[in-house]
């Protein structure tokens, strides 16, 4: 590759103390208040200290602030597109001031650095929200995340760090700033283009890169975000697998710790300043940033800006398409008549996965594809929550039993039932049945069966779980790995009073059980339930085969 334009060297701002002083701080730590920060706040902490976010020196003050949200600039004028801000609760903000010390530590109590308070003050949520995702944007997913993640005190100062939060897989892909301009100076690599991703690379995201490499005699940095906390493990194997389809003199894989924030074209010029502070001369802008874009009004100014004050040239690209009959990857900018380009997006990239079917030789990599089929099985074969809710005496124990049996019959995925009588025997037993403790019950219940199903088991949870916002909350709590399936055994409550196998209706009845459900307690039921079981007139038999229908009908089983 031609070398006719060195990678970035511009100032790099390290904010890490000297041993000296590091030792000192360390010391002095233990009688300083201290926050323990989240992994999104300790992603940014580790790019300000490591000067991935140069020229901030710490957390921005009201000024700062104000001015990003105005004009996508620092109050100095310089360009900054997205507000760098520590938000802590109101307890850790109660005994500080200006010039306070307040301690930074990571998840495990370890000293990650020392910020000095300069500013406090309570930002409008909201006002930034609209700033940053627009005006009417409440179901903006960066939107829901600030609303519902930050806490309600910005705390502004200069940091001083002490220690690198650890990460401990993939520590050869972890780079510092300064380690990649390193690397970039040995490898005497010229230019060099940031390839950003969120989602695995396929071969027509290696294509693009490709050309934009030719295009700008460019070696090629792939560059992808790695939320702490998330599961990316899998996505960052399918990277070491395509960058053996790199030429490997030219191509570097490097993870870059951030989490998304969806903010569109402000997000987008982060992004460049960070690679710009890694060392590239070039960043790739393609497709992926128009998801979930902003409708901020300043955007059209922001872009000239960005023209106009980045070292970093943004080099503009879309995804090239396949055309069959020339057995060829083509931009669509050069497609000519009669071509007929197929495309397999991702929504069908992923149907294609839950089915077990067959996926194009010409879309992916071979390797690639066996990687996302490990990490995301066929959906018989996936991890799966069977959420059983009804009253008391309903019959979801029953039922739940005679499922478990038939899936051990199936076999193929280890089945746990978490039955509501056992979990408050060995799980909750310290519990009553007052709101507070219920949902309680309920979380705790959720937590175990998103781990089973994060593990590819089936969880089969049989509780009263009588509130919708908390069968919710573990519905959420399950989907981010696996499928849930809430069903509702509808057994009135005449019918489960009639029965009352345990004689505890007729105790609340007397008022001898308080807060009994359905009589002196609520039950909500369940509005659209992917199962809905009528126990009127039918055997267990025959309300497991409409479990089994459900499961079929969905693949969910084999
Ligand atoms: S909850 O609401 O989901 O936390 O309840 P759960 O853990 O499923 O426990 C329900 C079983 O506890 C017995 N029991 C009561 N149920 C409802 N209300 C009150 N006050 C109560 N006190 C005891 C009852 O036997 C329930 O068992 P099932 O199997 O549902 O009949």
């Amino acid at each position: 590759m031609a070398q006719n334009m060195p990678a970035y060297k511009g100032e790099l701002i390290n904010l890490y103390a000297d041993s000296a002083k590091s030792n000192r701080l360390k010391a002095s730590a233990q009688s300083l208040p201290s926050w323990d920060l989240s992994l999104r706040q300790q992603s940014v902490i580790e790019l300000l200290m490591s000067g991935a976010l140069s020229p901030l020196r710490g957390f921005m003050g009201q000024a700062d602030y104000q001015a990003v949200l105005d004009k996508g600039q620092l109050a100095d004028s310089s360009l900054w597109p997205l507000p760098i801000t520590l938000d802590v609760s109101e307890k850790c903000a109660e005994g500080l001031s200006a010039g306070s010390q307040l301690v930074l530590r990571d998840l495990e109590g370890v000293v990650i650095a020392i910020l000095t308070v300069d500013e406090i003050w309570r930002p409008e949520l909201g006002v930034e929200a609209r700033a940053i995702y627009g005006a009417d944007s409440s179901s903006h997913p960066g939107m829901a995340a600030l609303l519902d993640y930050s806490h309600p005190v910005y705390l502004s100062g200069a940091i001083q760090g002490l220690e690198t939060p650890a990460h401990h897989s993939f520590k050869r892909l972890r780079y510092s700033p300064r380690e990649l301009r390193q690397q970039f100076s040995k490898l005497t690599w010229g230019n060099v283009i940031a390839m950003h991703s969120t989602r695995p690379i396929h071969r027509a995201e290696y294509k693009m890169v490709m050309q934009a490499a030719l295009d700008n005699d460019a070696n090629v940095m792939l560059h992808p975000l790695v939320a702490e906390g998330e599961q990316y493990h899998s996505r960052v194997r399918c990277y070491q697998e395509v960058l053996k389809y790199f030429p490997e003199q030219t191509t570097l894989l490097a993870l870059l710790p951030l989490a998304e924030r969806h903010a569109g074209l402000r997000e987008q010029i982060l992004h460049a300043i960070i690679r710009q502070n890694y060392g590239c001369t070039h960043m790739i802008v393609w497709d992926q940033y128009a998801t979930f874009d902003t409708q901020s009004t300043i955007d059209a100014a922001l872009a000239e800006a960005v023209v106009a004050e980045l070292d970093i040239k943004l080099v503009r690209y879309e995804l090239p398409v396949y055309v069959e009959a020339r057995g060829e990857y083509v931009s669509p900018a050069k497609l000519q008549a009669g071509d007929v380009a197929v495309t397999l997006d991702s929504d069908e990239f992923y149907r294609r996965l839950d089915r077990d079917l067959e996926v194009p030789e010409w879309f992916s990599f071979p390797e690639v594809v066996d990687e996302v089929r490990s990490s995301y099985p066929p959906l018989a074969r996936r991890g799966l929550t069977l959420f059983f809710t009804g009253l008391s005496g309903s019959g979801k124990s029953t039922i739940a039993n005679a499922v478990l049996a038939k899936l051990l019959e199936i076999g193929g995925r280890h089945v746990t039932l978490l039955d509501g009588d056992v979990v408050r025997t060995h799980l909750s037993s310290e519990l009553g049945f007052s709101k507070e403790h219920r949902n309680i019950n309920i979380r705790r219940i959720g937590y175990v069966a998103s781990e089973i199903t994060k593990n590819g088991g089936i969880a089969i949870c049989a509780p009263i779980a009588p509130y919708k916002s908390l069968r919710r909350e573990v519905c959420d709590m399950v989907s981010e790995y696996g499928t849930f399936v809430e069903i509702h055994v509808a057994t009135s409550l005449e019918v489960c009073e009639a029965r009352d196998r345990k004689g505890l209706y007729a105790l609340a009845r007397a008022g001898k059980i308080k807060e009994f459900t359905g009589i002196s307690d609520p039950y909500e039921e369940p509005e659209s339930p992917e199962i809905r079981i009528d126990t009127n007139g039918i055997s267990i038999e025959e309300a497991a085969q409409q479990v089994f229908h459900y499961l079929r009908k969905e693949r969910l089983t084999a």
